[in-house]
C-alpha cells in the first residue's frame, strides 16, 4: 500500500486556458452550484439518523425536541428525500456538467445566462422549500396523487427542473457550437460524456414536467376536479427511473475521465466509454415500468418489454465495471502491484479522492446487483416496497453517487478556489466511515426487506404483535448502528467541507490543482477521418438524441395513451 504523490495530469491540456476573467467567473458559479448542493445535503443526511433509528426500533420522532422541529416521521422522510436525492442531486451535476463541457471545449459560454439557471434553480428550491417545511408537501419524494399538496410544492419543484433543462440547453448549444467550429474533429471525451448525460436528461425529463404542469398544478390549484393516480404514476417513473441514471452518470465522469489520473493509470478505451455514454443515452428511459409491475391496468406485454429493456441497460454499467478496474490494474502495476489480486493493495487507499470513487463502486457492484433482481419480475413481489429498495438505493444514489460527489469535492473546490483540503486524514476518514455505515445500512435494510418490513413505515411505534414475533432484533440492530456511524461520517465531512471553505486563498488553483484528466491506452483521436468505426458512430449525438426520443415514445405512447383514454378521476386527500 503507498500513498506517494500522484504524477501531473496532461499538461497539454491543463495548459491551454481561456480568458481569465471569464474562467473565474465560470468558477465562482460553479462554487455557488456545489456548496448548495452540499448545504442541502447537510440539512438531509442529518435526518438520515433518525430514519435509521426507526428501523432499528427505536422511535425518536416523539421525544419533545423533534416534535418541536417536525410534525411527523413522514415530514423527516419527504424532506430526506427531496433535500438528498432530488436538491443535492440537480445543484451539483448542474454545476459539474457545466463546468466541465465548457472547459473540456475551451469555449466560452453566456455567463448571465448560466446565472440566470443558477438563481433560478435556487427560487424553486426555496419556493419548495416552504410547504415542505410548514408540512404543507409531506408526500414522501415521489409525491404520488392522490396524496395532495401545497401548490406551492409542485410550482417550485417545476421551476427547479425547467431550471436544469436550461442549463441542459446551454451545454447542448455551446457543443453544438463547437461542432461548427472544428467540423470533422472528434469531441473531446469529457465533453461528449456530459452532453449525452444532457440530452439523456432532456428525454426523460418529459414525464415529470408532463405530470406537474399538465396534472399536479391544475388540480392542487383547484382548477380541476381530480386526478388519476396510474396516470399520474406512471409519467412519473418515465422519469423517475431514469433520473438515477442522471444522478450515476456524472459519477461515472469522474470514474472513466479523472479516477485513472487519481491512481496513477490510464482510461482504458475511449471508444468503449463513448459507447457506453451512448447506451446510456438510448435505453435510460424507456424501462421505468419495473417500478410498477405491481400497478393493474397497465398490460403485462408492456411490463416485460420494459423488463428486457432493463436487463440491457445494465450491459453499459457492466461494461463500465470491467473497463475501470482494468483501468485501477494498470494504475495498480504501474505502482508496482503484482499477482493476481495482489495489484489491489498498491493502489493509494489512503488518499481519499481516489478512495472515495473506488469504495462507491465497490458499493454499486453489490446495489446494481440488487437492482437486477428488482428488476426481475420473477423477484420484484418478494422486495417491492419492503425495506429492501431503501437498502438498494442508499448503495446507488447513496454511496455510488454521493461519495463520489464528496470525494470529487476534495479536489474540485481547490481547484475552484486556490483553497487547500485541511486534512487528508479526517476526509480520508470521512470516506471510509461513509461506506462502511452504508453497506452496514444496505445489509440491514436488505435483510429486513427479505423478513418482510415495510419500506416507508413507522415501524418502531408499532405495537402490532407481527413486528414483535418477526426475526429482525439483528438486522434492526445493524441498521441503528449504521446509522451512528453514517452521522458520525457527515460530521466529519462537513467539518473539513467547511474548513476548507472558510479557509483562506493559497494559490493559483490552475497550477496547483488542475483538472485531473487522464490519459488513454486506446485513445479515439482528434479527427473523425481518421477514427475508428465505433468513435464515428457514436460522435453524431444530435442524431442519437433523436433515436432516444423515438424510442421512448415508441416504449411508453401505447401505454400512456392508453390511460388517458381510460382516466378515472378521483379527489385529491390530505393525509398529515
Ligand atoms: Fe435502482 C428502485 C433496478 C441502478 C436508484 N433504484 C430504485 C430506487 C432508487 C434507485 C432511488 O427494476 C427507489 C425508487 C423508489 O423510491 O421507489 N436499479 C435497477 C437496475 C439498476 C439500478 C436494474 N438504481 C440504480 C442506480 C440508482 C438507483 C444507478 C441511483 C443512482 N431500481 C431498480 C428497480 C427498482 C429500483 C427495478 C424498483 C424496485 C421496486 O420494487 O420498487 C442497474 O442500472 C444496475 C446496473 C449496475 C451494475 C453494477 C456495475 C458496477 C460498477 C462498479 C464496478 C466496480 C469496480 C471497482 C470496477 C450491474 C460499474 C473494483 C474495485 C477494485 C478495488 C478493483
Ligand atoms: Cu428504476
Amino acid at each position: 500500500m503507498t500513498t506517494a504523490p500522484l504524477p501531473l495530469p496532461d499538461s497539454a491540456r491543463a495548459a491551454s486556458l481561456p480568458d481569465a476573467a471569464f474562467l473565474a467567473r465560470l468558477k465562482t458559479l460553479t462554487q455557488y452550484y456545489v456548496v448548495t448542493a452540499f448545504l442541502a445535503l447537510l440539512v438531509g443526511v442529518l435526518i438520515g439518523p433518525l430514519q435509521a433509528l426507526n428501523y432499528g426500533g427505536v422511535n425518536v420522532y416523539d421525544t419533545p425536541i423533534l416534535r418541536a422541529l417536525l410534525k411527523s416521521y413522514y415530514q423527516g422522510l419527504s424532506l430526506h428525500g427531496v433535500l438528498n436525492a432530488l436538491v443535492f442531486t440537480q445543484f451539483f451535476i448542474s454545476g459539474w456538467l457545466l463546468y466541465l463541457p465548457t472547459r473540456d471545449l475551451k469555449v466560452t459560454i453566456n455567463l448571465r445566462f448560466a446565472w440566470l439557471s443558477y438563481l433560478m434553480m435556487t427560487a424553486g428550491l426555496l419556493i419548495a422549500a416552504v410547504p415542505l417545511l410548514l408540512n404543507q408537501a409531506t408526500l414522501l419524494y415521489t409525491f404520488y396523487p392522490p396524496m395532495q399538496g401545497s401548490p406551492v410544492f409542485y410550482i417550485g419543484a417545476a421551476i427547479m427542473v425547467a431550471a436544469s433543462l436550461l442549463v441542459a440547453g446551454q451545454v447542448i448549444a455551446a457543443w453544438v457550437g463547437w461542432k461548427r467550429a472544428h467540423p470533422g474533429r472528434v469531441t473531446p471525451l469529457v465533453a461528449f460524456m456530459s452532453v449525452a448525460t444532457w440530452m439523456m436528461w432532456t428525454v426523460a425529463s418529459l414525464g415529470l414536467v408532463g405530470e406537474v404542469v399538465f396534472v399536479l398544478i391544475p388540480w392542487s390549484l383547484g382548477w380541476v376536479g381530480g386526478v388519476d393516480p396510474l396516470l399520474s404514476k406512471t409519467l412519473f417513473w418515465w422519469t423517475g427511473h431514469a433520473i438515477v441514471y442522471f444522478w450515476v452518470l456524472p459519477a461515472y465522469i469522474s470514474w472513466y475521465a479523472f479516477l485513472p489520473h487519481h491512481a496513477g493509470g490510464r482510461i482504458v478505451s475511449e471508444p468503449l466509454v463513448r459507447l457506453t455514454f451512448v447506451l446510456f443515452l438510448l435505453n435510460s428511459t424507456p424501462v421505468g415500468l419495473h417500478h410498477q409491475y405491481a400497478d393493474p391496468n397497465i398490460s403485462t406485454t408492456w411490463k416485460f418489454i420494459h423488463m428486457f429493456l432493463t436487463f440491457l441497460i445494465a450491459v453499459p454499467s457492466l461494461l463500465t465495471a470491467f473497463s475501470v478496474a482494468a483501468s485501477l490494474e494498470d494504475a495498480a502495476r504501474a505502482r508496482g502491484g503484482r499477482g493476481l489480486v495482489g495489484w489491489i493493495g498498491h493502489l493509494p487507499w489512503g488518499q481519499p479522492v481516489f478512495s472515495a470513487s473506488v469504495l462507491a463502486m465497490v458499493s454499486f457492484i453489490v446495489g446494481g446487483a440488487g437492482g437486477i433482481v428488482n428488476a426481475s419480475a420473477a423477484f420484484a413481489p418478494v422486495v417491492h416496497n419492503t425495506a429492501w429498495i431503501p437498502g438498494h438505493f442508499h448503495i446507488t444514489v447513496g454511496t455510488a453517487t454521493t461519495l463520489t460527489f464528496m470525494g470529487t469535492a476534495f479536489w474540485l473546490i481547490p481547484h475552484l478556489t486556490g483553497k487547500r483540503l485541511p486534512s487528508v486524514r479526517l476526509a480520508s476518514a470521512s470516506v471510509w466511515t461513509w461506506f462502511i455505515g452504508m453497506m452496514v445500512f444496505a445489509l440491514g435494510m436488505h435483510w429486513q426487506g427479505l423478513l418482510g418490513v415495510p419500506r416507508r413505515a413507522l415501524v418502531s411505534a408499532t405495537t402490532q404483535d407481527v413486528y414483535r414475533e418477526m426475526p429482525i432484533r439483528v438486522p434492526a440492530l445493524l441498521t441503528a448502528i449504521s446509522g451512528m456511524i453514517l452521522l458520525v461520517s457527515a460530521l466529519l465531512f462537513f467539518y473539513v467541507l467547511f474548513r476548507m471553505l472558510l479557509s483562506r486563498r493559497v494559490d493559483d488553483s490552475e497550477a496547483t490543482t488542475p483538472i485531473p484528466y487522464s490519459e488513454a491506452i486506446s485513445s479515439a483521436g482528434e479527427t473523425l477521418a481518421g477514427a475508428s468505426a465505433l468513435v464515428r458512430l457514436t460522435e453524431p449525438l444530435l442524431a442519437l438524441w433523436g433515436v432516444a426520443l423515438l424510442l421512448v415514445l415508441l416504449m411508453y405512447g401505447p401505454v400512456v395513451a392508453r390511460l388517458l383514454a381510460e382516466a378515472q378521476l378521483v379527489p385529491g386527500w390530505r393525509l398529515y
